[in-house]
This record gives C-alpha cells, sequence and structure tokens, in this order.
C-alpha cells in the first residue's frame, strides 16, 4: 500500500512541474525560486506519505478491534426443598372416656417427613387443664415391635416419661422446639417416617379433685431443617 501512494503521489507531483518543452530557459532567481518549491514538494509529499501511512495503521487496529466472541453456560438451576412433617393418625392419638386409678391406654403414632429436605423434629403438649394432666402418666417409646399394652412393655426405647400428660402453657415432651439441635430432638430423613408408641397411665392413687375431669392434650411436632442449623 506504501508503494501505490508513493507513485500515485509521485505522478501528481510530476504534472504540476514549471518544466515543459521548448519553454524559456529559467533565471538563476526562478531556479532558485523553483528549488524552494521542490524542498516545499518533498516536505508536502512526506507529510502526505506521513499522513497516509497513519491512516493505514489506524485501518488495522479498527479491523482488529471488531473481533469478538462468546460462550454461554446454561442450565444453573435452584431448587428450594421442602419441609413437611405430618402424622398418621393426624388427631385422637390416645383417647378414654372411662380411665380409671390403675388404668392405662396405649397409642400409635406415625410422624411423617412428607418433605425433601431432612428434618429434626421435637414434640410439645398443651392441655386444657392442669390437675388431670399432672395425675396421668404418659410414657414415649421408639422401636415398638408391636403398639400393645403388653407390646409396649417389652419392646421399644423409652422417649420422653413416664410423666405429665402436659400443661396448659405448653411443655416438651421429646426434645426441644427451640431451634437448633438439643438433646432428645429426633431426627428424619426425607421421605422418612417412625413410629412412635404413647402410654397413658393412671396411678392408682389420684388427687381426689381430678375426678370426674376431664383433660384434653394437643401433640405439637414442631419440625426444624438440620441443614445449616
Ligand atoms: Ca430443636
Amino acid at each position: 500500500m506504501g508503494d501505490f501512494g508513493e507513485s500515485e503521489l509521485a505522478m501528481n507531483i510530476t504534472s504540476r512541474s514549471p518544466q515543459a518543452a521548448g519553454a524559456t530557459p529559467v533565471t538563476s532567481a526562478d531556479a532558485a525560486a523553483g528549488s524552494a518549491d521542490r524542498h516545499s514538494l518533498r516536505r508536502l509529499r512526506r507529510s502526505i506519505l506521513v499522513t497516509l501511512l497513519s491512516g493505514a495503521s489506524v485501518s488495522v487496529l479498527v479491523v482488529s478491534a471488531l473481533y469478538t466472541d462468546t460462550t454461554s453456560i446454561p442450565t444453573n438451576t435452584f431448587s428450594i426443598g421442602t419441609l413437611d412433617i405430618s402424622s398418621t393418625p393426624t388427631s385422637a392419638v390416645l383417647t378414654s372416656s372411662s380411665l380409671r386409678p390403675g388404668g392405662t391406654v396405649v397409642g400409635s403414632l406415625q410422624v411423617n417427613n412428607a418433605g425433601s429436605l431432612t428434618l429434626r423434629y421435637a414434640i410439645r403438649s398443651t392441655t386444657t387443664e392442669n390437675v388431670l394432666a399432672a395425675a396421668i402418666d404418659l410414657t414415649v417409646k421408639s422401636g415398638v415391635t408391636s403398639c400393645t399394652t403388653s407390646g409396649f412393655a417389652s419392646t421399644g426405647t423409652v422417649i420422653y416419661g413416664p410423666g405429665d400428660l402436659g400443661s396448659t402453657t405448653g411443655m416438651a415432651l421429646v426434645g426441644s422446639s427451640v431451634q437448633g439441635a438439643q438433646a432428645g430432638d429426633r431426627t428424619l430423613a426425607g421421605g422418612a417416617n417412625e413410629t412412635l408408641c404413647l402410654q397413658a397411665s393412671l396411678p392408682t392413687y389420684v388427687n381426689p379433685t381430678a375426678q370426674n375431669t376431664t383433660t384434653t392434650a394437643t401433640f405439637d411436632l414442631v419440625a426444624e431443617q438440620t441443614a445449616n442449623n
């Protein structure tokens, strides 16, 4: 490109030369003026050449800046797991309308982790009154082979009691509903379940003020995630 620019420039400069065939001979003043003109023309040539070459450099840089490239990294998907505890049955695990001193009743409670996350749970009991609730002895076991009076007596591991059925202000039976891992908290993997066996007994001696009273307990299964907690 430099060669092409230079040769074209030489042709233009030659066509503008004052020398022509048959012209009158020049004087020394004219010669001096011509020398100055040639000098100026040479400077002009250099200047134009520099300008052309500078233009070529700029053009190369512009072409170079057009190169671009992109690569995509797809499928960055996030899903939030579920924490869902439930029970079978959903109510009335233990009931007795005619519990007498020395009497016993048992009931089976299946605790289900219906969610996808591993959970830890605790059991609290809130009763409608305190006297009979304190007179009743409640025991909770895991691992009972058959949740009957005899099965309860011969198998399983005690995880609560014997202790009160609960209280009107709420009582921790198994573990703690306080956030975090505490002694007695039960752990269930996502989709897993476990069966607990509950036994309520009325001792042979009961405070006379508890006679002919009724108490109803509500068991709360309080679950929390185990991850990062
Ligand atoms: Ca806890």
